[in-house]
């Protein structure tokens, strides 16, 4: 028996004490899918004819080597993401990963037909694929504003992006049999308060009704819309805030609210916010990332607040209905390694949260056994976890113990 199989008998034995069945919990993990995003790896260039230097409050900061990619190159390094990171994965897409060949389509006119060898990926390695249209990064967003813009002709090109990306999402779901979910997020805000601080806010809601009026297959694309405290260059005042969407959502009843760890007050935390969704809304969106002291987007780390994130969904039982995305990007280490390792540690904090006696512990709860609570939840902090992980990563051909070997054999 090798190693990872005996220490496995041993931890199954050990969770079995705490009415813990480990095979079934690695067999639903199995099924719950994680969007792996493109941008961590290329630090979000894509592939656009032209390219336009990151703006929007988008910053990638960190000296490490970095590959200027072709799709080709980029594609290889994506497929070997994928394949060493064990479980159900999606592709989370940016617009300007498009395959245009050497026509340089503009944001407004992009088509299905630029994402059908994306497609064809998605089908070679047997994942769903999630877009994102991008709206920063591009001349059309350089006054900071794009659907809450006052100029008309602005507002409208973005109108039209965010229309044609969601017919791309329509045709991934369609495609692939898996629907995607298509996530919006604008950079529109200012550096100073602003006078009128309502006119944006009128915008961005009508904007968003004039893109939702097309219609959409819902079985194959669902939309999030994602907001934000604050950004660089957005410190006073951000349109998109999360009360304008929370609002907007629970108004018009359609698309479901984006959460992104690194988009609120430093001392506030995503998982102190799911239930209040789950409680009223039927799906919600994660963006998984680490802020550090503001939204810096580090590396998502096997940590205190990504553990109370995957422990808030299952506690809830809402696997089938909150939607996990990852969103960082770091330069100053291997990128490749980055989005491989924040991708596992995502999953190991969900694989922590689905190990937990919920049902016991909620019966302590109920029954106002508040010490046996603390008690329990101390020590399951110190159940043999790494070995139900190995197993996991096991099942996959991974070899969880072998990662610096790995990326040893990858170009930097
Ligand atoms: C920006 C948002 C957004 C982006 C990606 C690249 O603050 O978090 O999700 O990170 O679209
Ligand atoms: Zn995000």
């Amino acid at each position: 028996m090798t190693t990872i199989k005996r220490n496995y008998e041993v931890a199954r034995e050990i969770y079995r004490t705490y009415g813990v069945d480990t095979d079934l919990v690695i067999e639903k993990i199995k099924m719950i899918p994680l969007s792996i995003h493109c941008w961590q790896l290329d630090d979000i260039r894509g592939f656009e004819g032209k390219k336009y230097d990151l703006s929007g409050g988008i910053a990638v900061t960190g000296e490490y080597p970095k590959i200027n990619y072709s799709l080709d190159a980029y594609r290889n390094d994506m497929a070997k993401i994928l394949k060493l990171i064990p479980g159900k994965k999606k592709l989370n897409l940016h617009a300007i990963y498009l395959d245009a060949g050497n026509e340089m389509v503009d944001r407004d006119q992009i088509k299905p037909e630029h994402f059908k060898s994306w497609v064809t990926f998605a089908k070679e390695n047997n994942i769903g694929i999630d877009f994102n249209p991008t709206c920063f990064s591009h001349p059309m967003s350089q006054q900071g504003q794009t659907l809450s813009s006052s100029d008309d002709s602005i507002r409208n090109f973005w109108i039209n992006h965010i229309k044609q990306s969601r017919k791309i999402g329509e045709y991934f779901g369609k495609e692939l049999g898996i629907r995607c979910i298509t996530n919006i997020w604008i950079p529109d805000g200012s550096k100073e308060v602003p006078v009128d601080q309502l006119g944006p806010r009128k915008r961005l809601e009508q904007s968003l009704d004039e893109i939702f009026s097309d219609q959409v297959n819902p079985l194959y694309n669902m939309d999030a819309l994602e907001s934000k405290l604050f950004g660089i260059g957005t410190e006073s005042y951000v349109v998109g805030s999360h009360e304008f969407y929370t609002n907007y959502v629970a108004k018009k009843g359609h698309s479901m609210i984006c959460l992104d760890a690194g988009h609120f007050h430093p001392t506030e935390t995503i998982s102190q916010k799911i239930t209040a969704y789950l409680a009223l809304q039927d799906e919600l969106l994660i963006h998984v990332s680490r802020p550090v002291r503001w939204d810096s987007d580090h590396v998502v780390l096997f940590d205190d607040e990504t553990k109370a994130i995957m422990h808030e969904i299952v506690r809830s039982d809402a696997l089938d209905r909150v939607h996990l995305a990852l969103d960082f990007f770091d330069g100053s280490i291997n990128r490749f390694v980055a989005t491989v390792l924040g991708a596992r540690n995502a999953l190991k904090s969900l694989l922590f949260a689905m190990l937990e006696p919920t049902r016991l512990l909620k019966e302590l709860e109920s029954t106002g056994k508040t010490t046996e609570r603390l008690v329990l939840i101390e020590e399951l902090k110190t159940l043999p976890f790494g070995f139900i992980w190995d197993k996991l990563c096991d099942d996959y051909g991974i070899n969880p113990k072998d990662f610096l070997g790995e990326i040893h054999t990858i170009r930097k």
